[in-house]
C-alpha cells in the first residue's frame, strides 16, 4: 500500500509539472511580484497542486533537517513539508522518553545539549543507502541514527583534541568515514593551558576521520591531522573522480584573535584543505604520528602527501563536491563569486609541486593552477547543492537568494529571492552521485513575520523551491524550531523502517513476555522490578521498596501491534519513558523520598488508557 500511494503521488507530481509549465507561459506578461505570497491566483493554484499530498497518500521524499542547538533532528515529508517526527539525539526528549531511560542517559553522558549542524546519510557507491544517518554536534561529537527504527544508537565523543566540531559529519562514498574538524583551535590535548596571546603558535586545529564499521555502523576514532590554528568550517568528501579525498574550508587563516569579524577578514584568500584520507589511514596504520589525548595525530609537515591547501577567497564557508567528483566548489562568503576548483588540476599541481609557499610546512597550491572557474553567483555565497545534468544551486546569504548555474558553463541561469537570509539549501538526493532535481529546500535563518505571530522567539523558515524547470519557483513555506543548518532529502522508498520490534529480537536480559514472570527481586539494597506494559495495565500494579534503595525498573511493552506504545510516567521522581511495541527499557534511580507515588501510562493506547496506572510505595527508613 505504501508503495502504491508513493507511485500515485509521484504521478500526480509529474502532472503538476505539466500544469506548472502552462502557467509559466501564460503568466509571463503579468507583472511579477518579488514576494511569492502575493503571486497571482493561478500561480498559487499551480504551486498548491505541486505540494498537496492527499489524505492517505505519502510523500515521495523524506527530509532530515538538523535541529541546531535544539540538539534534535526533524523529519519532514516532501513536498508536503509536513513535520512527521522528531528524532532526539543530543537532548532529552520526554515525548519519547529519550534521556530518561538508562541507555539513552548513558549515551548523553553529562551533556544535555548539543548543536547539530550537518545530517549525513550513509552511502554506498555515492548513493544514499538508507541505513544510517550521522549528525555532528559542536561539543566534539557525532551520533548515528539507525534508519531501521529512527533511533539514536551511538554518540561518539567528545572526541579528544576536537574543539567545536563543525566541519562534520560528511560521510565518504562508501561510508568508510565520517569527517570531523575543529572550528575553534585550542592547545591540545584538551586541558592544556596556554594564554590566548600564544594563539598563533600554541593553539592547534585538527581535521579527522572517524571510522565507520561497514556492517554495524559503529563509529570509532580513526586518525587526526594536526593543522595551524585556522577555523575549520565546512567539509565534503570527494567522490567518483575525487574519491579518497576529503575537503574542508577555513577562515581565520590570519591566526587572529579578538574581534574576528575584523581581524580574521584581512586576507584576500583563506584555504580549502585537501586531505588524501587513504594516505592518512595508511600512515596511521603504519604507526606514524604521535599519540595526543589518546588519539593518533599525524603531523603533515613530517608526513608529506597528507594535506594540501587551496587558496579560496574570501573567508570561505561551504565546500561542496560535484556529483562526478571533478569539481570542488568553494564559496567565499565575503565575495560575489563561487570558485570551482578542478580535481585534475589539483592533482597536476601536487605532482608538479606547483606551490606558492607553505603554512607550517603544509604546501599551498597556486590558485591560478587549480582554479577552473569563478562563477558570478551573487553576494555572500554559502553552500552549493546539485541537480541532474550538471545543475548547481548556490545559496546567497547577503542577496537572500538562490542562484542556479551549470557546471562546465559556469554561468548563472536563474536567481530566485527567498525569505529570508538563506543559510544552507538542500536538493533532493542533492549531494549524491546522481541528484534527483525536482525539489530544493531553502533553509532560511529568519522567518521575518511569515507566520502567525508567536512573540519574540520566532521559528526559522524553510521554503520549498521547484527546480524541475529552468525557472525556479517557490512553492510553499514551512517553519522549524531553531536552527536548521543543513538537511538531506532521500527518496522515501529507500527506507523500510520497522513498525514493531519483533519479540524474537528482544535480547534484553531483564525482558519478560508473560505477566506470570513479572515481579520484584532484591539483592541488599538493590531492587529490580521486571514489569510488563500491555493494554491496559502495568504488571505489577503496585510495588514497594525501602527508602534509600536503588531501584531498577525494566519495562517490556509486549505488544506486537503497530502504534501500540505505552508510557511510564512516575510522579515526583522526574521520570517518563515511552516503550515501543516489543521494546524493553530500564530506569534506575535511588528511592530517596518516602511516600506513595503514582505511575501511569503517558501515551494514549486504548479506550482504557486512563485506567493504566499503579502505585510505587516507598517505606520510610
Ligand atoms: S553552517 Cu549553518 S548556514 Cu553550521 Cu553548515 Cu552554513
Ligand atoms: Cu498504555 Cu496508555
Amino acid at each position: 500500500m505504501t508503495r502504491r500511494s508513493t507511485a500515485r503521488t509521484t504521478r500526480r507530481l509529474a502532472g503538476g509539472v505539466l500544469l506548472f509549465t502552462g502557467v509559466l507561459l501564460t503568466s509571463q506578461c503579468a507583472p511579477r511580484s518579488p514576494d511569492s505570497a502575493r503571486a497571482n491566483a493561478s500561480d498559487a493554484a499551480a504551486a498548491a497542486q505541486k505540494v498537496y499530498v492527499a489524505p492517505g497518500d505519502l510523500d515521495p521524499y523524506y527530509m532530515f533537517a538538523s535541529g541546531g542547538h535544539s540538539g534534535q533532528v526533524y523529519v519532514y515529508g516532501l513536498p508536503s513539508m509536513r513535520h512527521i517526527t522528531t528524532i532526539p539525539v543530543f537532548t532529552p526528549y520526554p515525548a519519547t522518553g529519550y534521556g530518561f531511560d538508562d541507555e539513552s542517559k548513558k549515551m548523553l553522558g553529562n551533556l544535555t545539549w548539543g548543536d547539530v549542524h550537518h545530517p549525513s546519510l550513509s552511502e554506498t557507491n555515492g548513493e544514499y543507502d538508507g541505513r544510517w544517518l550521522f549528525v555532528n554536534e559542536m561539543n566534539g561529537r557525532v551520533a548515528r541514527i539507525d534508519l531501521r527504527d529512527f533511533k539514536t544508537k551511538q554518540i561518539l565523543g567528545p572526541v579528544p583534541n576536537v574543539s567545536g566540531n563543525h566541519g562534520s559529519a560528511f560521510v565518504t562514498p562508501n561510508s568508510e568515514y565520517t569527517m570531523m574538524a575543529s572550528r575553534f583551535s585550542i592547545p591540545i590535548p584538551k586541558g592544556t593551558y596556554a594564554s590566548v596571546d600564544k594563539y598563533a603558535t600554541d593553539y592547534k586545529g585538527v581535521v579527522a576521520g572517524i571510522k565507520i564499521d561497514p556492517k554495524s555502523g559503529e563509529m570509532s576514532v580513526g586518525w587526526q591531522i594536526l593543522t595551524p590554528p585556522f577555523d575549520w568550517d565546512l567539509g565534503d568528501a570527494g567522490k567518483k573522480a575525487s574519491d579518497g579525498w576529503m575537503f574542508w574550508s577555513s577562515y581565520n587563516t590570519e591566526r587572529a584573535t579578538g574581534k574576528l569579524e575584523v581581524t580574521a577578514s584581512q586576507r584576500d584568500r583563506d584555504y580549502i584543505a585537501a586531505v588524501d584520507w587513504r594516505a592518512a589511514e595508511k600512515a596511521a596504520a603504519d604507526g606514524k604520528g604521535t599519540m595526543i589525548g589518546g588519539v593518533r595525530v599525524l603531523d603533515p609537515k613530517a608526513i608529506p602527501g597528507l594535506l594540501y591547501l587551496l587558496p579560496c577567497g574570501k573567508s570561505p564557508h561551504g565546500v561542496d563536491v560535484s556529483p562526478d567528483g571533478k569539481y570542488i566548489i568553494g564559496s567565499g562568503k565575503l565575495q560575489s563569486v563561487t570558485v570551482a576548483f578542478s580535481f585534475d588540476k589539483i592533482q597536476a599541481a601536487i605532482k608538479n609541486k606547483d606551490f606558492t609557499g607553505d603554512e607550517d610546512g603544509i604546501p599551498v597550491l597556486k590558485y591560478e593552477s587549480v582554479k577552473e572557474a569563478e562563477v558570478p553567483v551573487g553576494l555572500g555565497p554559502l553552500h552549493t547543492q546539485f541537480g541532474p545534468d550538471g545543475m548547481a544551486y548556490t545559496s546567497l546569504f547577503v542577496d537572500s537568494a538562490v542562484a542556479s548555474w551549470k557546471l562546465g558553463q559556469w554561468q548563472v541561469i536563474d536567481k530566485i529571492p527567498v525569505s529570508y537570509a538563506i543559510g544552507h539549501l538542500s536538493a533532493a538526493e542533492g549531494d549524491t552521485v546522481s541528484p534527483d532535481g525536482v525539489f530544493l529546500v531553502a533553509l532560511n535563518k529568519l522567518s521575518h513575520g511569515r507566520h502567525l505571530p508567536v512573540g519574540p522567539s520566532q521559528p526559522e523558515a524553510s521554503q520549498l523551491v521547484d527546480i524541475s524547470q529552468e525557472k525556479m519557483k517557490i512553492l510553499t513555506d514551512a517553519f522549524t524550531e531553531p536552527e536548521p543548518h543543513y538537511a538531506q532529502i532521500i527518496k522515501a522508498d529507500k527506507l523500510k523502517p520497522v513498525e514493531v520490534y519483533p519479540k524474537e529480537e528482544n535480547t534484553h536480559p531483564l525482558a519478560v513476555w508473560d505477566v506470570k514472570d513479572v515481579g520484584v527481586t532484591r539483592q541488599g539494597s538493590k531492587v529490580t522490578v521486571k514489569m510488563v506494559a500491555v493494554r491496559s495495565a502495568f504488571y505489577p500494579q503496585t510495588f514497594e521498596v525501602n527508602e534509600g534503595d536503588t531501584v531498577t525498573i525494566a519495562i517490556t511493552n509486549i505488544e506486537q501491534t503497530t502504534d501500540e506504545l505505552h508510557g511510564f510516567g512516575l510522579l515526583d521522581y522526574n521520570t517518563n519513558v515511552v516503550i515501543d511495541p516489543g521494546e524493553t527499557k530500564t530506569i534506575t534511580f535511588v528511592a530517596n523520598k518516602h511516600g506513595v507515588f503514582p505511575y501511569y501510562c503517558t501515551n494514549f493506547c486504548s479506550a482504557l488508557h486512563q485506567e493504566m496506572q499503579g502505585y510505587f510505595t516507598v517505606k520510610p527508613r
